[in-house]
């Protein structure tokens, strides 16, 4: 498909909570530049240029069909002269050069490297490699290096970490956390989120959301259900955070912070025979199995409907819709509330549908926000 007229890509808005934007992306190409160059940026504290290269590809993202030439990104918000330059090269030579000397650069691949492990982040990344580390041997060969534990569990688990999670393994991880919150509280609301929620075919891992349907039972159900998965022996790692939730407190303007929810972040253990389509192995073969990523999050059922919207995701999205809310309403939108600055009032949020309405925006489908 070709994007030549001008009209195709008239309208397109600057925030990614106005546009629809479906797993099928026709610029792959392109984006995957942009994301390489944003990532370079995001590792030399570039924030600004790391943002605008994250926007830039997910207005490309969000195009019905393949860009062919520059005219047809006339018009487009977000892109700047360096994704113009980008794209251009692109389309003249299908590669662009800045993007391979990043991709040969040594400290991009290791910060690259080092930030796969659970647990290790920009910052431990650039310390590993300012001590001259290269590799995982190196690291685990330094004995000046302390690991904390979820870095270990990320070292251990590492080759089943960083493979990727297919929909059905999510399934079936979704049917054993159900059959897990359901044992101990029957009517316990659970759900899928994150990106396959928005209908992707494979994760890095699987996020769900836990709460009651009444308010205050959730309370200890979290650390229950941990208990429960222990006692199935699939638990391998289980980092708890309890609440730290603060219903007077407006929403956070910063969109990196954590959210306050109860929450875990495990690695469970999922058997290939629980897997539809897994294969099936021979009667006295040890069960094969792998190491998955799971995070549960338990929000009041009161910021379910918050909680649910900023745990579907995508990032650009969810960062858009709370730029949206603060430029455009004088709204503040976050994990745990919608709060009007000129009424001076938190807005009542039960479903998505809600938060839509108030902030005045068309509706947007889960699986239209893989922005
Ligand atoms: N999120 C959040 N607070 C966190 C972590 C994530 O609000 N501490 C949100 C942002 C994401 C969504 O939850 O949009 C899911 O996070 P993931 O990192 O799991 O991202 P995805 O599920 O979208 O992608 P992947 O397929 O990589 O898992
Ligand atoms: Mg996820």
């Amino acid at each position: 498909t070709v994007c030549s007229t001008p009209a195709a890509v008239d309208n397109v808005s600057q925030y990614a909570c106005q546009r629809r934007t479906t797993t099928e992306n026709h610029n792959k190409m392109f984006t995957d530049a942009l994301e390489v160059l944003a990532e370079s940026s995001e590792f030399n504290e570039n924030e600004g240029r790391c943002l605008a290269f994250r926007r830039a590809a997910s207005v490309l993202k969000s195009l019905p069909s393949a860009v062919r030439s520059l005219g047809a990104t006339q018009g487009l918000p977000c892109l700047g002269e360096h994704t113009e330059a980008v794209i251009e090269e692109i389309l003249q030579f299908g590669r662009c050069f800045k993007v391979e000397e990043i991709q040969c650069d040594e400290r991009y691949q290791a910060l690259k490297l080092f930030t796969s492990v659970f647990g290790v982040g920009p910052k431990t990344a650039e310390k590993w490699y300012r001590r001259g580390l290269r590799s995982f041997k190196e690291i685990l060969n330094e004995p000046a290096i302390q690991l904390n534990k979820m870095q270990r569990a990320g070292f251990l688990y590492y080759r089943d970490i960083s493979k990727t999670v297919s929909k059905a393994e999510a399934q079936a991880l979704r049917c054993i956390i159900e059959e897990t919150v359901h044992w101990i509280m029957p009517d316990a609301i659970l759900a899928l989120t994150g990106g396959f929620r928005r209908g992707k075919e494979y994760g890095h891992d699987v996020d769900f959301l836990v709460t009651t349907p009444e308010l205050g039972r959730e309370e200890g159900l979290l650390l229950h259900v941990i208990d429960r998965l222990q006692d199935q022996g699939i638990l391998l790692y289980c980092e708890h955070q309890g609440t730290t939730f603060d219903a007077t407190k407006l929403p956070s303007c910063n969109f990196e912070a954590m959210d306050h929810f109860e929450k875990c972040f495990l690695i469970v253990r999922l058997y290939e025979d629980q897997v539809e389509g897994g294969l099936q192995r021979n009667p006295g073969d040890s069960r094969a199995w792998r190491a998955i990523r799971v995070d549960l999050v338990v929000p009041p059922v009161d910021r379910y409907a918050t909680a649910l919207l900023g745990w579907t995701g995508s990032r650009q999205f969810v960062r858009d819709l709370r730029r949206f809310a603060r430029k455009e309403r004088r709204m503040l939108f976050d994990n745990h509330a919608l709060y009007d600055k000129t009424k001076k009032m938190f807005l009542s949020t039960t479903t998505e549908e809600d938060i839509f309405v108030h902030l005045g925006l068309e509706y947007v489908e889960p699986w239209q926000r893989n922005a």
